[in-house]
């Protein structure tokens, strides 16, 4: 598709389009072009590539006019380029989830176009010839066991899978020979705990229940509305109907109508609504293994962050909409949801050690906990959530014991995070039943080239099992739970977390030629929210925690550093900017500091509030928090910040916490979180929430949550100097005009409102898992084709990545 003619002055290239270069440009690109082989064999990213091309054409008009048109177009469009003198190939990504790939021979400026496995061997080249070399390197393609699943097209449409599997389930329902047939099918298997639901084996035609729902809705629409169903369940039962279409007449007549209107013709509204209404969802298992999960005392630990406040918030609000949703199908079964994690013997002070715990605020769901074992006894300590891959097989075998917990099979199986999705889909496999994950964060995108350069970084992080698990678990399941948008396929400059995993190679390990398709219907946007009891606006006077304010007038301003805070702020009369996160690399806290530290104008305006892991580097046993905690002591020394910052250690209690952001907000203080990367970003909802203008990073979720400017503001890690100048201008503003500061509190609360609650994630969800489950019963043998290459690459690869010697301190 890419060629290249020469002729007199011009010169022509085909790259879809045919692009016209006068020789000068052509010259150009040719100069930078060898600029790049110039240092050899290296990846280079899109700032590198557009660096060298600045240095190459100094004279800006010049550069513009090369980079006006497509050529300019293609290069900026380049995620990533392998440079294997004389060779320069180029990943190309023109929109979110579109790629391509060509090769540029920087001495002739010929061009070719590559598929995937060229490119990704020349990426190999530079890690690991040899391999690249190879012509049996193992490849894996999951697209090649995807034949029946129809993708969307647009880029814009990914995220939005449920809406479209409706389209696809209606089409299908209307071209199939044996029409309905399918969905009679499925409301014949429904039961609950062998008790038939909806209908028996009388109606077990289209055609049958067709007749049937004429006479029932005849029937029933000369009864009053709200006729409790107990009332003519005698009758309705002689015709064949089971409990489960409604508790009053009305909501029967609705369901019904619905139902003969999708037996006729099918269209995809009503088959969306008619999946929320069937009693087709009551028990759950949520996995989520590493520890410590617990309700009290764990959060700030180690690994234990926003997962275990979503996975928290999630059950109670599912438990909520369960059972209003049984009380409409006129059922009275008692659901339960149960999240399966690990016990920890040594649990440090927390009730990880507790095998069954109830969840707070909910009435029929539970925390079961089963410890990690190895053929010698049970795993006594916690471990890095980089660490668990070997124990996992063993976990999943004894997550059966749920089943006797319930005393039945789970209608729907959630993971979370790459352990417990892969987790989920043994058990899921195994038990024949629908499931979700969660990812939360994939580690992929969080360290640089952590593909390309696994076996350097194996050791510390052993990326090899966690890509591997990822890959298993995203194929595995019928639908995926993301947050945001860029959780899946990024932004115009940036790949997501997902399309990370579509092409990607460990060199010396396996060629991922398609590992996941973003296109795939089964991704879904469903954002979670912060419970609104606890995290409320600081206007609220009346529901104001005033137990907390001593503990909190003497966290945030008493002079002695002891083990709980360190450093003091000379001067209270001025606001707060404030951060709170697990002391992890990625989330930035430090860098927070650094550009604290640098900008003088700031540092009059505002004191520095931080939340954050321990002072002692003894107390962690964490690899990536000792690391911080010396640098910001370090950091704290270089720039003197003593008099203007507070170190707060890691804090566990989340009413205390979000009346902390309420007292930063009555300082008209602001929430900064200036992650590297951010999957998703809890901390900024409830800052949101709370009423706190919020500075969120612009690398991940939270580019999405704050509409910059309007309801918070986007701040580039990348570059201090701007982000500190831009929090030091509100601040300004703030000073000069009295209503900023109160516009730009209410305008986030009001983002929160409309986009990110817990009801509006509730219901997505179980409508998911009711439409994803009657999907995977219509493609049975795809499902199964997928499942048995997956079974494959779980035996043949993953076992043996995850058998490296484990340590076991009984
Ligand atoms: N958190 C906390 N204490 C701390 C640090 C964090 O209670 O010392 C809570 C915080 O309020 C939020 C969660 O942990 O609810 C962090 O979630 P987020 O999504 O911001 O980041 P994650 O830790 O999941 O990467
Ligand atoms: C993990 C993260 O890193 C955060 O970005 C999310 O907000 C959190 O999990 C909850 O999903």
């Amino acid at each position: 598709l890419v060629t290249i003619l020469y002729k007199e002055n011009i010169v022509y290239l085909h790259f879809q389009h045919t692009i016209t270069l006068n020789i000068q440009h052509f010259n150009h690109i040719h100069f930078a072009a060898k600029r790049f082989v110039e240092q050899g064999k290296r990846l280079m990213k899109r700032q590198h590539l557009m660096g060298e091309l600045e240095k190459s054409i100094e004279d800006k008009n010049e550069r513009s006019k090369v980079l006006d048109g497509l050529l300019g177009y293609i290069l900026s469009s380049t995620q990533e380029a392998a440079v294997v003198p004389p060779y320069v190939a180029l990943a190309v990504r023109p929109n979110p989830g579109y790629w391509e790939f060509v090769n540029v021979n920087a001495e002739d400026l010929s061009v070719d176009e590559i598929n995937v496995t060229g490119y990704l061997k020349f990426k190999e080249m530079i890690f690991d010839e040899n391999w690249a070399k190879d012509e049996n390197a193992l490849e894996i393609d999951f697209g090649a066991v995807d034949y029946t699943t129809p993708h969307l097209t647009l880029s814009s449409s990914i995220g939005n899978g449920m809406n479209y599997i409706s389209k696809f389930m209606s089409s299908r329902l209307i071209s199939s020979s044996d029409k309905a047939k399918p969905l009679v099918d499925y409301l014949l298997d429904l039961n609950h705990r062998g008790e038939n639901l909806m209908i028996n084996e009388s109606l077990s035609t289209v055609e049958k229940l067709q007749a049937a729902l004429i006479v029932a809705e005849a029937s029933i629409s000369e009864l009053p509305k709200d006729t409790p169903y107990q009332e003519f369940q005698h009758r309705f039962s002689e015709w064949g109907f089971e409990k489960g279409w409604g508790n009053t007449a009305q909501r029967v007549r609705e369901t019904m109508r619905t139902f003969s209107e999708v037996l006729q013709a099918p269209d995809p509204v009503q088959l969306e609504s008619l999946f929320s209404s069937l009693p087709n969802m009551f028990n759950i298992v949520i996995f989520s293994p590493h520890g410590y999960f617990g309700q009290e005392d764990v959060l700030g630990l180690p690994d234990t962050g926003g997962q275990v406040v979503y996975i928290l918030d999630q059950v109670r609000a599912l438990e909520e909409e369960l059972l209003l949703r049984i009380k409409q199908q006129g059922l009275s079964v008692k659901p339960q949801i149960f999240v399966i994690t690990r016990l920890i013997p040594e649990a440090q002070g927390t009730k990880c050690n507790l095998e069954v715990e109830p969840i707070v605020d909910t009435k029929h769901s539970h925390i079961l906990r089963i410890p990690f074992r190895t053929e010698k006894g049970i795993l006594p300590k916690w471990v890095s959530r980089f660490d668990v891959y070997p124990y996992l097989e063993r976990f999943a075998q004894a997550s059966a014991k749920v089943l006797e917990h319930m005393e039945c099979k789970p209608d729907l199986i959630i993971g979370n995070y790459s352990d417990g999705n892969l987790v989920a889909s043994l058990m899921a496999a195994k038990l024949g039943v629908t499931q979700g994950t969660i990812a939360h964060a994939l580690e992929k995108t969080n360290y640089e080239d952590s593909d390309a350069k696994w076996k350097e970084l194996d050791p510390k992080y052993h990326f090899s099992c966690q890509f591997t698990a990822d890959l298993i678990a995203m194929n595995a399941a019928d639908f995926i739970i993301t947050s945001t948008y860029q959780e899946i396929a990024g932004s115009k400059e940036r790949p997501g977390q997902y399309e990370s995993h579509v092409a990607f190679t460990m060199p010396g390990l396996c060629r991922v030629v398609s590992g996941i398709n973003v296109f795939d219907p089964k991704f879904n946007i469903a954002a979670p929210g912060a419970d609104q009891a606890v995290y409320f606006p600081y206007t609220e006077k009346h529901s104001r925690l005033t137990k907390f304010q001593r503990e909190i007038e003497e966290l945030l301003y008493n002079k002695e550093d002891n083990s709980a805070h360190i450093g003091y702020l000379a001067d209270r009369t001025k606001p707060m900017i404030f951060s709170m996160a697990r002391f992890d690399t990625v989330k930035n806290i430090t860098g927070l500091t650094e550009w604290y530290g640098k900008n003088k104008r700031l540092r009059n305006l505002v004191n520095l509030m931080l939340v954050a892991g321990f002072f002692d580097p003894l107390k962690s046993n964490d690899r990536e928090e000792i690391a911080e905690i010396k640098k910001m002591h370090s950091l704290i020394d270089k720039y003197n910040l003593k008099g203007q910052i507070r170190w707060i250690a890691a804090q566990t209690d989340r009413y205390r916490n979000a009346e902390l952001y309420r007292c930063i907000a009555d300082s008209k203080g602001a929430f900064v979180q200036p992650a590297l990367y951010e999957a998703f970003g809890l901390t900024v909802i409830e800052a949101m929430n709370c009423g706190l203008p919020t500075f969120a990073t612009n690398k991940g979720g939270p580019a999405e949550i704050i509409v910059d400017g309007v309801s918070g503001f986007h701040i580039d890690p990348t570059n201090g100097d701007e982000s500190s100048n831009k929090i030091a201008d509100f601040f300004e503003k703030c000073n000069t005009d009295a209503g900023y500061w109160n516009k730009m509190s209410e305008t986030g609360l009001r983002r929160i409102y409309e986009c990110y609650t817990w009801k509006i994630y509730a219901k997505k969800l179980l409508n998911m898992g009711s439409i994803y489950g009657f999907w995977r019963q219509m493609n049975k043998e795809q499902k199964l084709a997928k499942q048995r290459y997956t079974e494959m690459f779980y035996n043949l690869q993953f076992r043996k990545l995850v058998s490296w010697p484990v340590q076991l301190l009984v």
